[in-house]
């Protein structure tokens, strides 16, 4: 039974169309009109093969075909980074609505069901994987309130502005019932240069990197940048600089892939002639193991603040996102691989640098990921891109697992 590969290939295009930043990436973040157009989308298609679509009061969505009752999940997001790329997540989503509608399209029953997680990137609220993190109990009714925007603005008003959250709702628990699921299964592309660099047409994920995300507040003495003599200053950006070196040279030292990112900075007030009076930062870290993962957080937490007291700067460090290195099931694993074996596909076994929604349900389900090349491994970038036929392997690839893996 054959995917529709023209008709994924289409959907992405026209998903790729729907982004705050056209012409540079995609920008698609959550609770947003774009996210709203992109839901828009699902619904229309959903409604032309009559599965049931429903929204939950985080913003995560389940789309069912009328006989099933969801045992087999198949999810990923909708969601991107500032200027993403075209494929990060929706890949996911229209290839597990692909499979649905194939089975559909056959007059095959499935009993598998699409989730489309909320709010995974964190690109509003600064956590990855909020939408699962609800659904699993990671996160529960306090972080309603203490998930903000930039602007101040929570999670909780943003939910109830976009009428998924019925205001004073006492909806207390938001976990998912994982009592009749059997799997869950993500398809998403790899997002870094192994597959394509080896060949390889499909990726069968064993660990899911654990993260942990450091937001570094450093104050100092903000002053006149002219009039300021260099002697006696208390900058928080020379502070921030230093911090920078030092932080990349922790997780190299740190090996077995180790890796640590300051992906973002803001300088306030952020004027050319002002030195500034603080400069806060995120430190993303990452492994398979979190033992090291760990360590090395908290040496790069003491080596900012070696380098603040050293330089009389005031510095806070708040613990912005956590999550654990997760294993996928074996036995997802072992049946993927046989799968592959079968059809002759050229794959590998590899670990995931990339967070993704499905880890958070290993610890309840068998679960499992597949992956596909990105070319010369860029992503979270306008130039994100995968090749049309490997696109439609991964698909078709998906389609087959859920009607093997019984
Ligand atoms: O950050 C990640 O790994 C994912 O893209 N949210
Ligand atoms: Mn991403
Ligand atoms: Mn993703």
């Amino acid at each position: 039974m054959k995917i529709n590969g023209q008709r994924l290939i289409d959907d992405l295009k026209n998903l790729r169309e729907i982004t705050a930043t056209p012409g540079q990436g995609v920008t698609r973040f959550s609770y947003t009109e774009e996210d709203r157009r992109a839901r828009d989308y699902l619904a229309r298609v959903a409604d032309v093969y009559g599965f049931r679509m429903e929204t939950d009061a985080i913003g995560n969505i389940r789309i069912y075909p009328p006989e099933s009752k969801g045992s087999t999940i198949i999810g990923s997001h909708i969601d991107t980074v500032r200027n993403g790329g075209w494929l990060d997540g929706i890949y996911g989503v229209m290839s597990g609505m692909e499979a649905l509608r194939a089975f559909a399209d056959h007059g095959a029953q499935t009993d598998a069901a699409l989730m489309v997680y909320a709010e995974e990137e964190g690109s509003v609220f600064g956590s990855t994987m909020t939408g699962s993190k609800f659904l699993t109990g990671k996160y529960g009714k306090a972080d309603l309130t203490t998930l903000k925007d930039e602007q101040g603005a929570t999670l909780k008003e943003h939910l109830e502005t976009c009428g998924y959250l019925s205001a004073g709702n006492d909806n207390t628990d938001f976990r998912m019932d994982f009592s009749s699921v059997r799997c869950a299964l993500e398809l998403h592309i790899e997002q870094g240069p192994v597959m394509d660099a080896e060949g390889l047409q499909i990726g069968i994920v064993d660990t899911v990197f654990g993260m942990h995300v450091l937001e570094i507040t450093y104050s100092g003495l903000g002053n006149h940048a002219g009039a300021s003599p260099m002697i006696g200053r208390r900058n928080p950006m020379s502070a921030f600089g230093e911090a920078a070196v030092v932080i990349e040279k922790a997780a190299l030292e740190a090996g077995h892939g180790v890796v640590a990112t300051i992906g973002k900075v803001v300088a306030s007030p952020g004027g050319s002639n002002v030195i500034p009076d603080s400069v806060r930062f995120t430190v993303d870290i990452r492994s398979n193991d979190d033992a090291r993962t760990n360590e090395t957080v908290e040496t790069i937490r003491s080596l900012a603040k070696e380098i603040a007291s050293r330089r009389n700067i005031d510095c806070t460090i708040r613990d912005a996102a956590d999550s654990s290195a997760i294993p996928f099931s074996r036995n997802v694993i072992d049946r993927m691989a046989e799968l592959a074996e079968e059809q002759g596909i050229n794959y590998r076994v590899m670990d995931s640098g990339a967070v993704h929604d499905t880890a958070m349900l290993a610890p309840y389900t068998e679960a499992g990921m597949i992956f596909v090349p990105s070319i010369n491994g860029r992503s979270h970038v306008p130039e994100e891109n995968t090749r049309e036929e490997d696109l439609i392997r991964g698909a078709q690839f998906l389609k087959d697992f859920i009607e093997a893996f019984k």
